[in-house]
């Protein structure tokens, strides 16, 4: 090998491990269902159409501000069900009075995205009345980007964080 040619590929070698590692934006797979799994009376997966049956409720406009602090997009109204209703809805399983509060709420998308709520957060604080599993924005069905299924948190200082793109599983946690 000519030294050039030489020098080339030990270029190419030492950059190798930068393309590895070098991660590009995981794309999800649009979620038709959410799950709904962990300290829970039943396992459950809800479709679209049983979600649905669910009092539905309206965001009105949000903005998605990523943590940094860039807006995307403009203001959206998000239509969906509140995520405290899908958890009445199915209602959890706890061991005594004071169970409720050692919950932890976890998010889950078909990416890999997670995010958490704790109990006391939706049930005890605002910020629960404006978390939604949303399937529509500005009465159009959500596209394959937006992941069909969305979760949205309406009151978060910035919403980008917990806005779950291809959401499609809660887990409910009970910390020992
Ligand atoms: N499933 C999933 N949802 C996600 C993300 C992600 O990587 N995967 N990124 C988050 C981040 S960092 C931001 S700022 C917003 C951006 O939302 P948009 O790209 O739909 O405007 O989505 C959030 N939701
Ligand atoms: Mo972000």
């Amino acid at each position: 090998m000519r030294l050039p040619a030489l020098l080339f590929s030990l270029a190419l070698i030492s950059l190798a491990p930068a393309a590895v590692f070098a991660q590009a934006p995981a794309i999800g797979t649009p979620s038709h269902s959410l799950r709904v799994s962990g300290a829970v009376k039943a396992k459950v997966e809800l479709d679209l159409a049983a979600l649905k049956r669910l009092t539905p409720h309206d965001s009105g406009p949000t903005t998605v501000v990523c943590a940094s602090g860039a807006t995307m997009g403009k203001a959206d109204n998000y239509r969906g069900v509140l995520l405290t209703d899908v958890l009445k809805h199915v209602g959890l399983k706890l061991e005594g009075h004071k169970d409720d509060r050692r919950m932890v709420i976890v998010a889950r998308a078909t990416d890999g995205y997670v995010v958490t709520f704790s109990w006391s957060e939706l049930f005890n604080t605002t910020i629960g009345k404006e978390v939604l599993v949303a399937w529509e924005k500005d009465g159009q069905p959500l596209d394959a980007k937006e992941g069909q299924l969305l979760l949205i948190s309406g009151q978060d200082i910035k919403t980008g964080p917990r806005h779950v793109r291809w959401l499609d599983r809660i887990e409910v946690v009970r910390i020992p």
